[in-house]
């Protein structure tokens, strides 16, 4: 047993990638903070928080992938676990600091958010019928869309938002919808037809890479705008 790289192994050298990117960027968040003012140090701070927790799950999914060549389940959804409700957390900053926001809010889209995880978790490990946690990890996800693109929250960013804020709201529901949706298609091509493990790691890999790094930076341009100075 190694824990060496195989040259020829893609999927762990992009666990070791992102390994780098996620330290590097969490550095990067964590300095960059000083140049942010007010409400918008919180945010910069959590998305270093994110990127920090996602570095040390990489260190060791990396070492169970380079070792057996399984995917690191459980190492992956403890991560998610974490850092998804950190961003939904995120969400409920940029909101809270141009408007007072209900509590209610703030749980249904983390429930909603554990929902999806707990259902793709359980039918990863084939606890569950694989397309049953499918099908529920998709609706509480469509329901955070719902909800950031119509819903109450949408409304207070519309109603309330300065220029910066309504900026990293915007960008921050695209990465929901667009970024997020590499995550299901990881899914059905990690577990759909003969079913690949290289894929649905790569595919997630990417995923992480796109949602924790470019969120950050999404909130870390909004946090450092001269819109954000001015309005702090
Ligand atoms: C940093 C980690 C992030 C942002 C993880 C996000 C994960 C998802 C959006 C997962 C979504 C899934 C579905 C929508 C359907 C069921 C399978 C999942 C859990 C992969």
């Amino acid at each position: 047993m190694t824990t060496q790289l195989d040259p020829t192994d893609l999927v762990g050298m992009s666990f070791w990638i992102i390994s780098a990117a996620m330290v590097a960027a969490t550095f990067f968040f964590w300095v960059e903070r000083d140049r942010a003012v007010g409400k918008w140090k919180t945010s910069l701070s959590v998305a270093a928080m994110v990127t920090g927790i996602a570095a040390i799950h990489y260190f060791y999914m990396r070492g169970v992938w380079a070792e057996t060549g399984a995917s690191p389940l459980v190492y992956r959804y403890v991560d998610w676990l974490l850092t998804v409700p950190l961003q939904i957390i995120e969400f409920y900053l940029i909101l809270a600091a141009i408007a007072v926001v209900g509590a209610a809010l703030f749980w249904r889209l983390m429930i909603a958010s554990v929902v999806m995880l707990v259902a793709g978790y359980l039918g990863e490990i084939d606890a569950v019928n694989v397309w049953g946690a499918f099908i529920v990890g998709m609706a509480a996800w469509i329901y955070i869309i719902y909800e950031i693109f119509v819903g109450e929250a949408s409304k207070i960013s519309a109603e309330n938002g300065t220029a910066a804020s309504k900026t990293a709201f915007n960008a921050l529901r695209i990465i929901v919808t667009v970024g997020w949706a590499i995550y299901p298609l990881g899914y059905v091509l990690g577990y759909g037809g003969a079913g690949s493990p290289d894929a649905l790691n790569i595919i997630y890999n990417l995923a992480d890479f796109v949602n924790k790094i470019a969120f950050g930076v999404v909130i870390w341009a909004a946090a450092t705008s001269s819109s954000a100075t001015e309005t702090a």
